[in-house]
């Protein structure tokens, strides 16, 4: 009742305080992205914007949105009553094809005010159905050299009678694309068409070209390489994986000054020959000869009477799918730090930073002049340029000059995992500043930051946030380096919710759930990697193939996104249901899996029993935790049938759990870090047995130094599980443990990435294993969660998923004397930062409009809390609601900036 009265109590203290300040509209995004091309017209697009103010308690009551296309209006909503701001799906008149709308919206916040219209923003929809796709698919019309496959250039030039308005070119490839209109670039995205099931869906990307354009003749160039397509790919020896083609589509789609439209397409009249790039493979790089170059070949004037014509083929074009995530693009660059000759003589440069990416080489010399550069991720022991890791991959730029004029080359169809570079060839001086290392990675937006008074801990960020852009090249891989590079799904669903924090991968997870659910068998098993190249029964594995129920919940959380679970639904319940169909009595034991993946066995424990979970009690857990989400699913959205069918289910599973690895007394058959996180983390042990369990899972870490032992299935929730039994302390001791196994000793040991092992490199500087030693693996990042989380304490709740509903719960421990994170939402900043000073805590939160936070003070009682300098009590913009326990006050709070302290902490 109290509660209640409370909470009556705080909606009228949100009503009357709304804002009397101007509140503003900003960041307005459509299918969260600003003023995209090639918009889905059959999935209504959403629309979300933020508030802005400087009063606190700000809330939006009700919006209008008005969608025009040029002068018809598409939609005029009228003021709708609603508090959402974030994913406000358009409700007008069906969507046309290839056509640019307009929007902006106004909103009337809880007092009544309305903001003036925002400024306007824009989306343009893609072509809707293969019908609309005039343009044929064009291979080249001479034969290839089978062996090295230099890429294809096409050309096609053409005329343009009358002044363009508006052009929009729509382009694919099998394999890899760069397009030049008028000898220039098209768009600033590389590594296009990306990578999908492409026999499946192929995306392809929309740019608008008008600036490219003239009046009168006109000429387009576009360079096919090998790409995911057909370039070698799933470790050394197979290529081909999804065709043996490298052909073109090209849509251009003008609109003239007097309104007539007109499309230039791939067909049968386009040229076709070979240029300068003689080879061309994402393990083993690019050969790039300059003396080849078909000068002016992409632009007017150009003669191409030599060339081959081309052969039209029939592909499909049913698979053809718009772009939905954000394209790899060129970001962060590097000069090398360091020129080294190292003990066996070698040119070596170092970038300070294991980045993906390539080298932009500035050189000139005499013509035939070859430049080779070779990457790595490390020096060994020696000191010596160190590439048996990168197994079969060769990761080799090679440039042959042409003795003229100089010139800045790099490659165009590949990329490489690496920190130094060796240098071979170079005419002339080594000059650092012709160097210039790039780092590719699909643009998403950096959303967000953790420091705190710890370096190391610092560093450990840097390095967990270099490991997403390094993976997260337009599929989540593995590793970035070695012959392999795989959308691997125990690695994405490990690795996801942290991943929600420094990046935005609402859209990037997005695309490759949907490759996630089209690569999916139809009895449900899901594969080892997505896209999937290692053939039909390469899938099933626990805590691999529940990424297509951990990412859709997780990105639900992260962007309160409900269309993901939607999309994801049949997907999470056909793995659900393959499950159920291996089980036997609701136990699953059956199939090969990886288990706790590369777990730790430690140092002292010669049987290194105590760190082997035994693979089926990890199934089990699993199955609980899909279950699990399959049920909340279910409920978000309204299939209550299937909450209680699945709710039953998941009843049954932990009781057979119980039943097969749980002693009477609550031992678990695996005596292992990995099996008690599990069982605590999915909730699989009766509430009696959970302490008992949490008090062996502790005395299992002190037995080995307060070492953990966990591989990537239970290193994610490791930290989590401790802190929820009340052993924050134990999760800050391994935390901040700097010999190996643990986070901090990668750190110690120079690391600026994730490695892939905990003892990548020992400390005497030997390696693991060459056949699989990464040095950018981002698994183990996965503890990024656990500092935002709980160290900061900046997190969502599940009643208002994407931070409508913000829990700050700040956890100081470990020594820190300061920690904090901030977040940019859907909604605008989030942040948390705590600082102890003597005996006090301050803690400073952001908290946007148009959303409401609990906020958890770390203090016994209220009377020792300010908040801007007034007493708590008296503080009228928050409510206090309980004091949760001797732990922390709790307060509910609106939109604002919040400065509290905490004075006499215990
Ligand atoms: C390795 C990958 C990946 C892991 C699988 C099981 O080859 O690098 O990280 O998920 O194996």
């Amino acid at each position: 009742m109290k509660k209640q009265l409370l909470i009556a109590g705080w909606c009228i203290l949100l009503s009357t305080l709304g804002a009397t300040g101007q509140v503003t509209l900003q960041h307005l995004l459509t299918e969260n992205l600003v003023n995209p091309l090639g918009i889905n017209v059959t999935a209504t697009p959403r629309f979300s914007w933020q508030l802005a103010s400087s009063q606190r308690n700000v809330q939006q009551a009700a919006w209008e949105i008005k969608v025009t296309a040029g002068k018809t209006v598409a939609w005029n909503s009228g003021k709708i009553t609603s508090n959402q701001s974030v994913q406000v799906p358009y409700a007008g008149s069906a969507l046309q094809p290839a056509t640019k709308y307009s929007w902006q919206v106004r909103v009337w916040d809880t007092s009544g005010h309305v903001t003036p219209w925002s400024a306007l923003a824009s989306f343009q929809t893609a072509l809707a159905t293969p019908a609309d796709w005039k343009a044929q698919w064009i291979t080249p019309g001479f034969t290839e050299d089978a062996a090295d496959r230099p890429a294809i250039l096409y050309r096609k030039s053409f005329t343009l009678p009358k002044k363009v308005r508006t052009a929009t070119a729509y382009l694919t490839a099998h394999g890899m694309y760069e397009a030049q209109i008028n000898g220039k670039r098209v768009g600033d995205a590389y590594l296009t068409p990306g990578w999908t099931s492409y026999n499946k869906r192929l995306q392809y990307q929309a740019y608008d070209v008008t600036p490219l354009l003239v009046n009168g003749p006109n000429a387009i160039g576009v360079t096919v390489g090998n790409g995911w397509y057909r370039g070698y790919l799933a470790w050394s020896g197979n290529k081909n994986s999804w065709g043996s083609d490298a052909a073109l589509l090209m849509q251009l789609v003008i609109t003239y000054t007097d309104g007539s439209t007109k499309n230039f397409i791939t067909d049968s009249t386009w040229r076709t020959s070979t240029g300068p790039i003689r080879y061309d493979e994402i393990y083993h790089g690019e050969t790039v000869d300059t003396r080849l170059e078909k000068k002016g070949w992409d632009s007017t004037g150009f003669n191409d009477a030599e060339w081959s014509g081309v052969q039209t083929a029939d592909f499909s074009k049913e698979v053809l799918v718009s772009t939905y995530n954000e394209p790899v693009k060129k970001h962060e660059t590097f000069k090398p730090i360091k020129v080294l000759t190292t003990p066996d003589g070698k040119t070596v440069l170092d970038f300070g930073q294991n980045l993906v990416g390539w080298v932009m080489v500035k050189a000139k010399g005499n013509s035939g002049d070859s430049i080779v550069i070779k990457h790595a991720e490390v020096l060994d022991k020696y000191g010596n340029f160190y590439t048996e890791n990168l197994r079969a991959a060769k990761a080799t730029a090679t440039y042959i000059l042409d003795g003229k004029e100089e010139r800045t080359l790099e490659p165009h169809f590949t990329f490489f995992g690496f920190r130094y570079i060796l240098v071979e060839g170079y005419p002339g001086e080594i000059n650092p500043d012709n160097f210039t290392a790039v780092a590719l990675y699909s643009d998403m937006q950096p959303t967000g930051s953790f420091t705190c008074s710890q370096p190391l801990l610092n560093q450990l960020q840097h390095n967990i946030q270099w490991g997403q852009r390094g993976n997260f090249l337009d599929v989540p891989t593995d590793c970035p380096q070695r012959d392999e590079r795989l959308g691997w799904t125990g690695d994405a669903q490990a690795f996801s919710r942290t991943a929600t924090f420094n990046f935005g991968v609402n859209n990037f997870f997005a695309k490759w759930l949907k490759d996630v659910a089209a690569d999916q068998k139809a009895d449900g098993s899901v594969p080892y990697v997505i896209p999937n190249v290692l053939g039909p029964n390469a899938g099933g594995s626990t805590g691999w193939a529940d990424v297509c129920t951990i990412l859709p919940w997780n990105m639900y959380l992260a962007y309160g996104d409900k269309r993901i679970l939607e999309d994801q639904y049949n997907s999470m319940k056909a793995w659900v249901g393959y499950m159920q169909t291996q089980s036997k009595n609701d136990l699953w034991q059956t199939g090969f899996h990886f288990g706790d993946w590369l777990f730790y066995r430690p140092f002292d424990d010669n049987d290194g029993k105590a760190a082997v979970t035994d693979k089926y009690l990890i199934a089990q857990c699993f199955y609980a935790h899909s279950t699990q989400l399959l049920v909340n699913a279910a409920k978000q959205l309204g299939k209550t049938e299937d909450a209680a069918t699945y709710g039953e289910l998941l009843q049954k599973i932990k009781a057979a759990f119980v039943k097969e690895y749980l002693t009477p007394n609550g031992r678990l058959v695996s005596g292992t870090q990995t099996a008690y996180v599990l069982a605590l983390q999915f909730d699989m042990l009766p509430e009696a047995l959970r302490a008992q369990a949490a008090d062996r899972l502790v005395q299992n870490i002190k037995d080995y130094r307060n070492h953990l032992t966990t591989g990537f299935l239970g290193t994610p929730y490791l930290c989590h599980v401790l802190n929820r039994f009340g052993y924050t302390d134990i999760a800050y001791n391994l935390l901040l443990q700097e010999t190996y196994p643990s986070w901090l000793y990668p750190v110690k040991m120079g690391a600026t990435t994730i490695w892939e092992r905990w003892d990548g490199q020992k400390p005497d500087s030997t390696f693991q294993t060459p056949g699989m030693n990464s040095f950018n693996h981002y698994a183990y990042g996965a503890i990024g969660d656990w500092m935002y989380r709980v160290i900061a304490g900046l997190d969502t709740y599940e009643d208002g998923p994407g931070y409508k509903h913000i829990k700050i719960q700040p956890h100081p421990g470990g020594n820190l004397t300061n920690a904090a994170a901030t977040l940019q939402t859907y909604y605008g900043t989030v942040s948390s930062g705590w600082t102890i000073n003597g005996t006090d805590i301050t803690l400073d939160a952001e908290i946007p409009a148009n959303t409401t936070a609990d906020i958890y003070l770390p203090a016994s009682s209220e009377s020792t809390i300010t908040e801007s300098g007034i007493a708590l009590s008296a503080q009228k913009d928050v409510q206090v609601t309980t004091t949760s326990d001797d732990q922390y006050v709790v307060i509910k709070a609106g939109s604002g900036k919040y400065h509290f302290v905490i004075s006499a902490r215990k």
